[in-house]
């Protein structure tokens, strides 16, 4: 009997590879490779006079420099936008190489290409440029108040202002027995992979073909970008993605100008390119997020039942609009999380700065959203003394209301509507597993030994598994082995182990004879990529639909060869046999060998393929009207997105003297459909809750006022370390199988970042007795916010 794998707790099969250093990332690759480095502005808003490269050409290892004037076709038109919105009137991007004004500082404006990175290094300080300097726009209140532009033409530094509604908020929120206004911050943070960006690229000029390497989250978004700028065909470019060190959603689907430079390069040097990142490039860069003003208006009754919300949001999208506006999207779509307010009005402003663009990070928009919507509950609780799960309850959506319609639509252009979940059940489960009923004694207690503790909550729900499409490829090979590909990347997630359990279940076989080949467009040519926590569901229901297709195949041949009916038959560890008749068997890999139009005959005693039998017509084993080979290509393209949702509470303890943050207790209950894998989810859940420690009390990017990126390293820049985590993260999990694809199963790999912000602020403002408006809130924060309450 095969040993089940789905739902099984099977360790990552990648570690072993990963822990003794074998890992193979962009820079391990092509050592012949020419290197670059990249002129960066160094102002944040400036005209661009004049660049003087001469005394860089006669450089000795230098090998050539690119600046706007060197760039031809399409290269010269700005890049892509990637997603159009009609609400987005405004949308710019960037030029690869600035043209003539740069609008933030670390926006590319010249490209050297030397032998090794060093010479390139010291060319880049030898360019010289005249800068006629403007003044920059610094932050949210300065786009808002708009006096400096970052465009000319854009006035009020507006890109777009977008509405969605399901009727009058504010009339709802004027005729409700009680009301409340919020004025909220959550500041500009960035997802700081480990590895940086990074591409190489070699020009086969014999075979007209276009290799490149990219350390990036779509194989296929990169290939149609450089295809699209360089005038090639699609099919002349192959693009693979090695292992990556971390994306968190930077590495995701618009182009970035050094993808397309670097190919360029390479094609007009007929010699291999290198680009790699390094770690103040990426902070300046690369793309930042987070970055909101809200201001909530909201009415209810005795019960804390909401009757209206109405929320204005003010989004940073930076310098540029690579990305459309998917972020401030899914903030107003989904931060209504479990709860169903009867009239909900929501509008979003997307405002240019002069800094670092904005693109999805981890959670993509729906931190803020949860910390507008958790705030204001936790506000209402307040305003009538009640308790904070009380307030939230009362506003659930509950289970037998399931599929939910918001009235919205989502960013996919679809309506909103939740397929499943038990918010009731989820909230009983939290309550147990934290202790939240006994948490006031506990409070109580400590306080009357002088220590300040609280607790804080937070619930969201996250749409997963957006479309269009992805694909599986699964062959079964002559040697039993099966090979499966799909399309989209991989940063650490653990598909090889997940797609392998998919497959080892779907069709039978060995877990360990399972091999899954992620992001290249070589053997997958047709894919989407990896975001939106859609891996799980997309690639994981195309392979399960590709191995439910080999089955049929291999079922078909073995019954052909084993002269048996179908139905008598069950496959296990990768052998075929006849149900209730021992010895009568066939294995996947001799199906393989049987399948192949060169094909063998089915040697009965030694129930192996030995004898050549090329065209004996009696032992034809293909079936009439099938193809040959045990493999198959299918791709699964959602109905709409599947909704994962989660709850999660943390218990804190703040220092009465130094405001120090300590947190003791962490608890997450997650509803993510089906677990292929439970060790690989609370993987997902605890990087994920890392990331929202640094969201909620130390990260965040620190601009002046001219514009100048503060703390641009990981010196200054405030990761939490092993020191600030909490060493055990409690992780339940509730399964609500998705009704829209054919495993159950809904997307898990951001949930764990999305309520943190949220939940810390709860607990402070719960253990502090202080309102808190803004994230993060460090200690120095805090101890501040003491200082002015006690002022006041
Ligand atoms: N999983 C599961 N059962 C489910 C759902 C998911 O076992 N019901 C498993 C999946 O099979 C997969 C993992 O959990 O191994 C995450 O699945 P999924 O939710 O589909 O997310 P993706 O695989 O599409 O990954 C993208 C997601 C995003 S959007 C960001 S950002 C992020 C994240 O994953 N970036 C990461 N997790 C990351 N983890 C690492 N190590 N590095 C990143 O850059």
């Amino acid at each position: 009997m095969t040993t089940k794998r789905f739902g099984e707790r099977v360790a990552r099969v990648e570690d072993e590879r990963f822990l003794r250093g074998r890992g193979r990332y962009v820079d391990d690759l092509a050592a012949d490779a020419l290197h670059v480095a990249v002129l960066r502005s160094p102002h944040a808003h400036a005209r661009i006079v004049d660049i003087d490269v001469d005394p860089v050409l006669d450089l000795d290892g230098v090998v050539a420099v690119y600046t706007y004037d060197d760039l031809t076709g399409a290269m010269a038109e700005p890049l892509p936008l990637l997603i159009p919105h009609p609400d987005l009137t405004q949308g710019r991007t960037q030029y690869a190489l600035a043209k003539d004004q740069v609008n933030y500082v670390g926006e590319a404006i010249a490209m050297v290409v030397a032998v090794d990175r060093y010479v390139a290094e010291d060319a880049v300080g030898r360019i010289t440029v005249s800068y006629e300097v403007l003044p920059p726009v610094v932050g949210l209140d300065a786009a808002r108040a708009a006096r400096d532009l970052v465009h000319d033409d854009v006035p009020g530094n507006l890109a777009a202002t977008s509405t969605q509604a399901t009727g009058d908020a504010m009339a709802a929120i004027a005729r409700a027995p009680h009301r409340l206004a919020l004025d909220l911050d959550v500041e500009r943070s960035a997802c700081t992979p480990l590895e940086g960006r990074g591409t190489v690229a070699r020009w086969d000029v014999d075979n007209g073909r276009l290799e490149v390497w990219s350390s990036t989250q779509t194989s296929t978004g990169v290939r149609a970008a450089i295809a699209s700028k360089l005038g090639l065909d699609l099919a002349v470019v192959d693009v693979i993605t090695p292992d990556v060190g971390g994306g968190f959603g930077v590495k995701v689907v618009h182009p970035w100008p050094e993808e397309v430079l670097v190919p360029m390069a390479a094609m007009a040097l007929g010699r291999p390119v290198k680009f790699t990142e390094d770690r103040r490039e990426h902070f300046v860069s690369a793309a930042h997020e987070r970055a909101q003003q809200q201001h909530v208006e909201v009415g209810f009754d005795d019960d804390g039942r909401i009757l209206g919300l109405d929320v204005e949001i003010w989004h940073d999208h930076g310098a540029y609009i690579p990305y459309g506006l998917i972020v401030p999207i899914i903030t107003t779509t989904q931060l209504l999380g479990p709860y169903k307010p009867p009239v909900y009005k929501a509008t979003f402003h997307s405002l240019y700065t002069n800094t670092v663009i904005v693109t999805p990070y981890r959670g993509a928009g729906r931190p803020q959203g949860v910390y507008a919507m958790e705030r204001t509950m936790d506000a209402i609780a307040a305003y009538l003394g009640k308790d904070r799960t009380e307030v939230r309850s009362v506003n659930f959506i509950q289970p037998d209301e399931f599929p939910y319609d918001q009235g919205l639509i989502f960013q996919d252009g679809k309506p909103l509507i939740y397929d499943s979940g038990d918010f009731p059940q989820m909230l009983d489960k939290l309550k147990a597993l934290v202790g939240w009923d006994e948490f006031p004694a506990l409070r109580e207690t400590l306080r009357a030994e002088g220590r300040r503790v609280g607790i804080g909550i937070g619930c969201y729900v996250e749409g997963t598994g957006v479309g269009p499409y992805e694909g599986g490829h699964l062959q079964v090979e002559t040697t039993g082995k099966v090979k499966v590909s799909t399309g989209l990347t991989t940063q650490g997630q653990g598909h090889q182990t997940v797609f392998a359990q998919i497959v080892a279940d779907e069709l039978g076989v060995r877990f360990e004879d399972v091999e899954v080949v992620t992001g290249d467009t070589r053997r997958m040519p047709y894919a989407v990529g990896t975001y939106a926590s859609r891996a799980a569901v997309m690639s994981g229901s195309a392979i399960a639909l590709a191995a439910r297709s080999v089955r049929r195949k291999a079922l078909e041949l073995a019954a052909d060869a084993l002269e048996a009916n179908v139905d008598d038959l069950e496959i296990a560890d990768g052998v075929v046999s006849v149900r209730g008749a021992p010895g009568a068997q066939v294995a996947l890999g001799t199906l393989a060998v049987l399948s192949n139009p060169l094909r063998y005959a089915f040697d009965e005693a030694s129930k192996a393929a030995t004898q050549f039998s090329v065209g004996d017509p009696d032992k034809v084993p293909v079936p009439e009207g099938t193809s040959p080979g045990l493999e198959s290509r299918d791709f699964y393209s959602p109905p709409r997105s599947t909704f994962a949702s989660g709850m999660h509470a943390v218990i804190v303890e703040t220092d009465p003297d130094t405001a120090e943050i300590t947190i003791l207790k962490y608890a997450v209950v997650h509803d993510c459909g089906r677990l292929i894998n439970p060790m690989i989810v609370e993987g997902q859940i605890h990087g994920g809750v890392a990331q929202g420690v640094g969201g909620a009390l130390y990260e965040r990017m620190a601009y002046d006022e001219h514009g100048q990126l503060q703390n641009a390293s990981f010196m200054d820049f405030l990761m939490p370390y092993v020191t600030e985590v909490p060493h055990t993260i409690d992780v339940d999990h509730l399964e609500t199988p998705s009704p829209l694809n054919p495993l159950g199963i809904k997307g898990a790999g951001e949930a764990g970042v999305i309520p943190s912000a949220a939940v810390f602020a709860s607990a402070i403002e719960d253990a502090e007795g202080l309102t808190i408006t803004r994230m993060p809130i460090s200690p120095s924060e805090l101890y501040d916010l003491r200082r002015m309450h006690a002022g006041s």
